[in-house]
């Protein structure tokens, strides 16, 4: 059975963990959202990937949900005297996969080469592909007028910004990485991560193809609701989607996917959303879809493939 998984980050990685201890990662396909990247001294961060690859691989820094744990920042402290900006938290040992993904891309390989790369060298035995191949830029512009890069606003001013709207610089010309379309035509269920709908899963849909393949798949697509309660876990997802004229509940979630999505799973607590995901024309599955340990993190993923097998 092969499975696809479209994956922000840190709430993606949580559910792919429940999902690799019950089916065999060979079978598993993730398309991970590049819009978060950022290039800090010459070197290319790819966040997402990361931190799908350092959570699966069990490398994680468990506390921030980026970063490897453990880590130490003395490079970062050294750049700092050269009056770099070092809000951006790159530590020794992730610094190494920067350098790396960095090298290979120089070196005329492609972020999909550089990333089956880190895949291997963590020992992991999914498919991880970046949605595109082609440079695309998140850019937050804010009520107050601003343009910020994305990490500047998520890292640096802490979401703190009043969002007006989201682009995606690139977008127009971004085709798919080799595989992406293949995975969504392919596969026999699709899972929606619980991710940032504008900010994570957004770039992927709006690279061509994807969204049109999404709707034609014979794969039953999945989605599971980031937003509980009208809030999210962590980020900005629940103010983003109210700042931007999105309903910012489970509704909003099932109405921004309408047009390709089966299925939405949606915590306990928004069971009297249901009809109203209902209404969209989308089966709601209620279930407990807060991840604190693996127990929990299996239990989503079993809930996911049972609701669509
Ligand atoms: N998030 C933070 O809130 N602060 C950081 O300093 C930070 C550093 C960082 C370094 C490498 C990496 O792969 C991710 C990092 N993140 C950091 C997370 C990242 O900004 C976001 O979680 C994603 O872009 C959103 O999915």
């Amino acid at each position: 059975m092969n499975i696809t998984t479209l994956a922000g980050g840190v709430g993606a990685a949580r559910f792919l963990e429940g999902l690799i201890q019950i089916v065999p990662q060979e079978d598993i396909t993730v398309i991970s959202n590049t819009g978060d990247d950022e290039d800090f001294f010459g070197l290319r961060v790819s966040p997402d990937i990361d931190i799908v690859i350092y959570t699966l691989a069990g490398a994680i820094n468990t506390e921030t949900g980026w970063g490897l744990a453990g880590e130490t920042f003395r490079a970062l402290e050294a750049l700092g005297r050269f009056g770099y900006e070092t809000w951006f938290g790159l530590g020794d040992g992730d610094l190494a996969t920067h350098v790396h993904r960095t090298n290979m891309l120089h070196n005329g390989a492609t972020l999909s080469q550089a990333t089956r790369s880190i895949v291997e060298a963590f020992g992991l035995r999914l498919t991880l592909l970046p949605v595109s191949d082609d440079r695309i830029r998140t850019i937050v512009e804010t009520v107050a007028g601003e343009t910020l890069a994305f990490q500047e606003y998520f890292v640096k001013r802490r979401t703190e910004d009043e969002v007006r709207d989201v682009r995606f610089d690139g977008i127009e010309t971004a085709q798919p990485a080799p595989g992406v379309l293949e995975a969504i035509a392919n596969a026999d269920i699709i899972a929606i991560a619980p991710s940032n709908p504008v900010v994570s899963i957004g770039p992927l849909l709006a690279v061509t193809g994807v969204r049109e393949a999404l709707r034609t798949t014979r794969a039953k697509v999945v989605g599971v609701s980031p937003i509980i309660g009208g809030k999210t876990i962590k980020g900005p997802a629940d103010r983003m989607m109210a700042s931007l004229g999105m309903t910012p509940t489970a509704v909003g979630v099932a109405e921004a996917y309408r047009d390709f999505l089966d299925v939405l799973v949606i915590d306990e607590e928004d069971r009297a959303l249901a009809p109203a995901i209902e209404a969209t024309g989308i089966r709601p599955v209620v279930t407990q879809t807060i991840m604190r340990g693996p127990a929990e993190k299996r239990a989503l993923a079993e809930t996911v493939l049972a609701a669509v097998r």
